[in-house]
């Protein structure tokens, strides 16, 4: 087993967030201290909207100011504000965050237990049980693709809404076509953690909705005539500023993050770790390294190992959120797949330009949680 960490001794944490070129950052900013213009559909948000359509193959979305937000408009403007809305309960707290405070009720679908994805049989069960859910909203997890065409299948038979969350799908395709351009509407996030990123920020997608989104998106008026009801979701132009600058080294990292797998793969050969299943017809944006271990035990092994060895992996997405405390008890169904994901799971950490040294010792130390 190779020793210590060699590059310094700082934490290495579950990832690192991927900086622009400076120089094309500065440049960007000169240009938004000559116009003095620092939010309100600047040019920087127009010009990353456009940006991002070309890079997605989807019309330009609209950039919020967060994913958490972006998520809240879509259930805004699809008119869920208060409905029932079945969800993944495998995830980060955020979709359901966002679901809570626009007054909807969670109505938990278990997972498949290979992809980690929303079930469509258990969701077409779900209906069953409760014909007034009015909204559905899987989560790619990982950035791997739900199974989108069975989904989609289910929500226009039951005439329910279709939002996917893609905050971690950036990047990721499904027979050639952009994650974020399946179902009615879709989110992703450009946090500082995501592979491509605004520092904060995110987008929302949805050509049926786009100009509900747009108004709602700013307070819902245009000079002084009023619309509808409206929130504050607007990108700053420094936030757009550091996702142009940004976007031409997504794919790169993309490729820099699937060599890190291959290294991961390889040193990890051999042990019985489970992977999430993709989809076939699936190009991955690799966002996330997810083992599951055999059993909670060896997984909480592994982790100790890890931390005392300077290593932060993170359990996402731990636990369940049909399990969390401050649930009603009415809604905490128990979905056992999620539940057995969630107690196995382990995210090592991960970054483009993460050092093979680094992925070298990680990898040594998870195996070592087997041997002793
Ligand atoms: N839906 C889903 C499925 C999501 O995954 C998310 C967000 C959302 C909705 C909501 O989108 P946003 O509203 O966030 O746009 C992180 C992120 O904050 C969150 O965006 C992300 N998902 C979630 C999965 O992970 P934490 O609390 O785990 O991040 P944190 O601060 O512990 O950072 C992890 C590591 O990243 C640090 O140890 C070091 C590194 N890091 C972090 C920051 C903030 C950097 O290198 N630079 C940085 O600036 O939540």
């Amino acid at each position: 087993m190779s020793g210590t960490r060699i590059t310094d001794n700082t934490p290495m944490a579950v990832t690192r967030s991927r900086l622009p070129d400076r120089d094309d950052f500065y440049r960007l900013l000169d240009g938004i201290f000559e116009r003095g213009w620092l939010t309100n559909n600047g040019l920087c948000v127009r010009n990353l909207e456009r940006e991002l359509g070309l890079f997605l193959g989807t019309e330009p979305p609209l950039a919020c100011v967060n994913g958490t937000v972006a998520l809240m408009l879509a259930l805004h403007v699809a008119g869920l504000d208060g409905k029932k809305v079945a969800l993944t309960p495998y995830t980060y707290v955020a979709t359901l965050s966002a679901l809570l405070w626009q007054g909807c009720r969670p109505v938990f679908v278990d997972v498949n237990p290979a992809t980690l994805c929303l079930d469509p049989a258990k969701l077409d069960e779900a209906f069953e049980r409760e014909p007034d859910i009015a909204g559905v909203l899987p989560v790619h997890i990982y950035g791997m693709a739900c199974d989108v065409e069975k989904i989609g299948e289910i929500c226009s038979r039951r005439g329910a809404v279709c939002l996917y969350d893609g905050a971690q799908a950036f990047a990721s395709w499904l027979h050639g076509r952009s994650l974020l351009d399946y179902g009615d509407l879709s989110i992703c996030s450009f946090h500082a953690t995501k592979l491509f990123h605004s520092a904060e920020g995110g987008c929302v997608l949805g050509a049926k909705y786009h100009e509900a989104l747009t108004r709602a998106r700013a307070f819902g008026h245009v000079g002084d005539t009023h619309y509808t009801l409206g929130i504050n979701a607007k990108m700053s132009e420094l936030n757009a500023a550091m996702g142009l600058a940004m976007l031409p080294g997504t794919q790169r990292e993309v490729e820099m993050r699937k060599n890190a797998h291959a290294a991961y793969d390889a040193l990890l050969d051999g042990l019985p770790l489970q992977r999430p299943e993709l989809l076939t017809g699936q190009d991955w944006n690799h966002a996330y390294y997810p083992v599951l271990f055999p059993s909670g035990k060896l997984r909480e092994k592994a982790l100790g190992a890890l931390l005392a060895r300077g290593i932060q992996p993170r359990r996402y997405f731990y636990p369940s959120l049909n399990t969390l405390p401050y649930l009603e008890a009415g809604l905490r169904r128990p979905c056992p797949a999620a539940e057995d994901a969630a107690g196995r799971v382990l995210c090592l950490p991960l970054y483009g330009e993460m050092p093979e040294a680094d992925i070298r010792l990680v990898s040594d130390v998870v195996r070592g949680a087997f041997s002793a």
